[in-house]
């Protein structure tokens, strides 16, 4: 018979601190979500894909960054499917996520920063407009970085103007100039790899330029949001990755909308597993 695919969000819930952090300021960096093993798999997968992947535009070479690759399926699919992944979104966002964006890094010692500091400030838009209601924390469009070479302390690593997620004036000119490295009042982070950060996409921040002569920054960085809301146009991601995923893979790729009237689901968007194994999404 075939069954609906449920995720299973128990194995995972952010500790009072870690919420307290990721509300007070925007983002939280979670240490050594990933193995040795599944990091160095997925750094050869980003790898492999950044040597082959032909026509890149200048901005795209400029910045050390690829749109569109064999993430999240293969390796990094392990990401979709940690525990710590999903139960972080589910603080973040709620039960109901869908996969928005995805684009992977590598940058070489003064390679970075395309776009300058972003975001921040009073936002309406239910991508941007951060709210703490009953009780839960609600980031719209929610970033995560997973890192997949070491990131010392600003050399590199996204940096972020703490707070500015939820702050009542605009983000000030002077602090969105566009700059080779940037110190306080923007902050950074220490992450060994197989790490992950989360942030709400409203919290200022900037994808500096990379300092490390020694190695290159590589992470993979992944948006977010409600099944029924999608902020960037294309996800980046082929219908052939999408289809080589697993039930909890492919549940990140449900079609938008959160709701059917007439639907033979309870009205829910699923992913249904069918007796031959074979997936139905969002029937
Ligand atoms: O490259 C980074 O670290 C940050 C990227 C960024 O700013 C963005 O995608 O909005």
């Amino acid at each position: 018979m075939p069954v609906p695919y449920e995720v299973d969000f128990s194995q995972f819930e952010l500790s009072e601190e870690q919420k307290f952090l990721f509300d007070l300021k925007g983002y939280i960096v979670i240490p050594n979500v990933l193995s040795a093993e599944q990091t160095e798999a997925i750094r050869e997968q980003v790898l492999n894909d950044m040597e082959r992947k032909e026509n890149r535009t200048d901005t795209e070479k400029k910045a050390g960054i690829v749109q569109g690759s064999s993430v999240p399926g293969g390796a990094a699919e392990a990401i979709l499917r940690s525990p710590v992944v999903k139960g972080t979104l589910k603080e973040l966002i709620g039960p109901d996520v869908r996969l928005d964006h995805v684009f992977t890094v590598k940058r070489e010692k003064g390679q970075g920063d395309h776009l300058g500091p972003h975001q921040g400030g009073p936002m309406r838009s239910p991508h941007f407009h951060y709210h703490y209601t009953e009780g839960q924390v609600y980031a719209g469009l929610t970033r995560m970085v997973v890192e997949l070479n070491d990131v010392g302390l600003n050399e590199g690593g996204t940096m972020f103007l703490a707070g500015s997620h939820k702050s009542n004036m605009k983000v000030p000119k002077s602090l969105l100039a566009r700059k080779d490295q940037y110190g306080a009042p923007f902050e950074g982070y220490e992450a060994p790899a197989g790490s992950i950060v989360f942030f709400s996409e409203n919290t200022c921040h900037v994808g500096p330029v990379w300092q490390n002569p020694d190695h290159p920054r590589i992470s993979i960085l992944f948006a977010f949001c409600n099944i029924g809301m999608r902020w960037h146009r294309h996800s980046n991601v082929s219908q052939e990755v999408i289809d080589g995923l697993s039930a909890e893979g492919r549940w990140y790729f449900r079609d938008i909308w959160p709701w059917d009237n007439h639907g033979g689901t309870g009205g829910r968007n699923l992913v249904i597993v069918e007796d031959d194994g074979s997936l139905t999404v969002s029937p």
